[in-house]
């Protein structure tokens, strides 16, 4: 296993739209999805989607484990999912690709979630609560959307704005201390 960069905005990578795995879930794909849990565990974060890393594939893994429970790690390959209802809720978002942005975002609370398990078997379950909202987040993210691309244009460029300066002012820090 191993801890793979998470793109950040405004890489264009993360507007790709991700492609279906073909050919099953192989022992290759299992281990690009222990390198993505991985990755979002040591971010920390509760859900990560293969362009997250660089790959276009649609695959998601999630854990909505609390800190004082057991890990409940989840693996989505080709997901699909179905709005199950008209009701929507707001949710603080964030997203590890735009690091140290929150905003609300409203999704619907309820939908249902088709795809294949970490063991290629066929999964079709009700999505609502957390695991709705983050199912939702990771989706967009194989459609090449972020959660700001649902704010209006000044704070989706304001996000972006305040990640590029957060990204000059590392490299700037990193730039001194390697001269020190
Ligand atoms: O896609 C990602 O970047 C992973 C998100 C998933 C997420 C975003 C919004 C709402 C729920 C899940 C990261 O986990 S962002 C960090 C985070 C952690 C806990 C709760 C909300 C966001
Ligand atoms: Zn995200």
């Amino acid at each position: 296993m191993a801890i793979r960069e998470i793109l950040t905005v405004p890489d264009p990578r993360l507007k790709e739209v991700s492609k279906p795995v073909e050919g099953g879930v192989t022992d290759e794909l299992r281990a690009l999805m222990d390198d993505m849990l991985e990755t979002m565990y040591d971010a920390p974060g509760i859900g990560l989607a293969a362009i997250q890393i660089g790959v276009p594939k649609r695959v998601i893994v999630m854990d909505l484990a609390g800190p004082e429970e057991e890990p409940q790690p989840r693996y989505f390959v080709n997901p699909e999912i179905l709005p199950l209802t008209e009701d929507l809720a707001p949710y603080e978002e964030g997203c590890l690709s735009v690091p140290d942005v929150f905003d609300e975002v409203e999704r619907p609370t309820q939908c249902r979630v088709r795809y294949l398990d970490y063991n290629g078997k066929e999964v079709d379950e009700i999505a609502e609560g957390m695991f709705a909202v983050c199912i939702q987040h990771e989706m967009d993210h194989l459609e090449g959307t972020l959660f700001i691309d649902h704010l209006s244009r000044l704070k989706r460029q304001r996000a972006v704005d305040k990640v590029k300066k957060a990204k000059r002012l590392e490299a700037k820090s990193a730039k001194s201390r390697s001269a020190a």
